[in-house]
């Protein structure tokens, strides 16, 4: 946006990332124009009655020739165009000058606090206005009690709750590794399923999750016609259910991935299969169990693209109890190594690809 006809003055945010602690932020970078929101996000999540903080660091590209002095500060409506302070998030407001044909940051940091709000999600925003030109609005959300899990298979990290590995053949390598320093190898030889399992979802009314998948050289068992293993599968208890599942597909040597989502009379809906090289890919699901008659859904990213979302699911059975990521329903034939890595499961909010 130009200013008085001056020159320009570009904003890039640069979001911080705080992995393993109480919060966690999407680290990116985001150019955003005067007067729009922020492609980026500033995202925490709480437990209930917590609170985080995460570091924000703004950048100001200036190719005017006259200093810009600008502010930011925290609001809770749309574009920052009212005046209420969103009681939740605050950062000290911040003040600072953007100088002539130069690149200068700040960085503040915004603490989220979800004293007396209980589970939920929940946005502000974070604005940045440069003199009284238009501001850029950076949204904020914080996930209370949104996290379920997350594994990166480094040391350290939380126990999955049980594992299937046949001897060895599942195991935490440096080979592996998509995200840190290792991951998850399945190295198929037989029909034993190979699996790490997460119990700790417990009758969810929504389910997300996000894991990185390489199929490097695995193969279902093209020879004798077995294309498909399930990668992937949330299960509800009480009684035990499949309630859906990752499906990865070999045909011809080229993979794809798909995914099932099982309905309350015990029938399968499944997506169309997108296809996927032999290289590490970031799969998401979110789950969400039908409420009343046929509302359930069940959406699928692919490398942070929605490919594809099931509606009109009738799956008011399929709240999930425990999940399981791995060589699972292993076919005859099959034979080679896959490997997972970087595991986040949620109750609301988007996890996305490791920026
Ligand atoms: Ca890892
Ligand atoms: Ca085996
Ligand atoms: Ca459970």
């Amino acid at each position: 946006m130009r200013h008085a006809g001056t020159g320009a003055v570009r904003v890039a945010f640069t979001l911080g990332l705080l992995a393993g602690g109480a919060a966690i932020g999407i680290a990116d970078t985001c150019d955003a124009p005067w007067g729009y929101y922020s492609p980026c996000r500033v995202q925490t999540l709480v437990p209930v009655d917590g609170s985080a903080s995460v570091p924000l660091t703004l950048t100001f590209v200036s190719s005017d020739n006259a200093p810009w002095p600008w502010t930011a500060y925290p609001m809770d409506d749309s574009l920052c165009s009212g005046n209420t302070l969103t009681p939740w998030a605050s950062f000290s407001r911040y003040s600072g000058t953007a100088p002539p044909a130069a690149i200068s940051s700040a960085t503040i940091t915004v603490t989220t606090n979800a004293q007396g709000l209980g589970r939920g999600v929940r946005e502000a925003y974070a604005c940045v206005s440069v003199a009284s030109f238009a501001r850029v609005a950076i949204p904020i959300e914080m996930g209370v009690d949104d996290r379920i899990f997350d594994s990166d298979f480094e040391l350290g990290n939380p126990s999955w709750s049980a594992s299937a590995a046949d001897g060895g053949d599942l195991s935490i390598t440096p080979a592996a590794a998509m995200s840190g320093a290792e991951g998850l190898q399945a190295f198929v030889d037989d029909t034993a399923a190979l699996y790490v399992e997460d119990d700790t979802p417990s009758d969810e009314p929504r389910y997300r999750a996000r894991f990185y998948l390489s199929p490097h050289d695995f193969d279902p068992g093209e020879a004798e016609g077995h294309l498909r293993t399930r990668v992937f599968i949330a299960f509800t208890e009480g009684p035990t259910h499949r309630v859906a599942a990752i499906v990865l597909k070999r045909s011809g040597g080229a993979y794809s991935l798909g995914a099932r989502a099982r309905t309350a009379d015990g029938s399968q809906t499944s997506t169309a299969f997108f296809p996927i090289g032999a290289v590490p890919h970031a799969v998401e699901i979110d789950l969400v169990p039908a409420t009343a008659g046929a509302n359930g859904s069940l959406e699928l990213w692919i490398d942070g693209v929605s490919k594809t979302k099931l509606t009109g699911l009738a799956n008011s059975l399929s709240a999930v109890d425990f999940v399981r990521l791995g060589a699972l329903s292993v076919k005859t034939g099959a034979s080679g190594t896959l490997y997972f890595d970087a595991f986040a499961s949620r109750r609301q909010l988007y996890v996305g690809p490791i920026q």
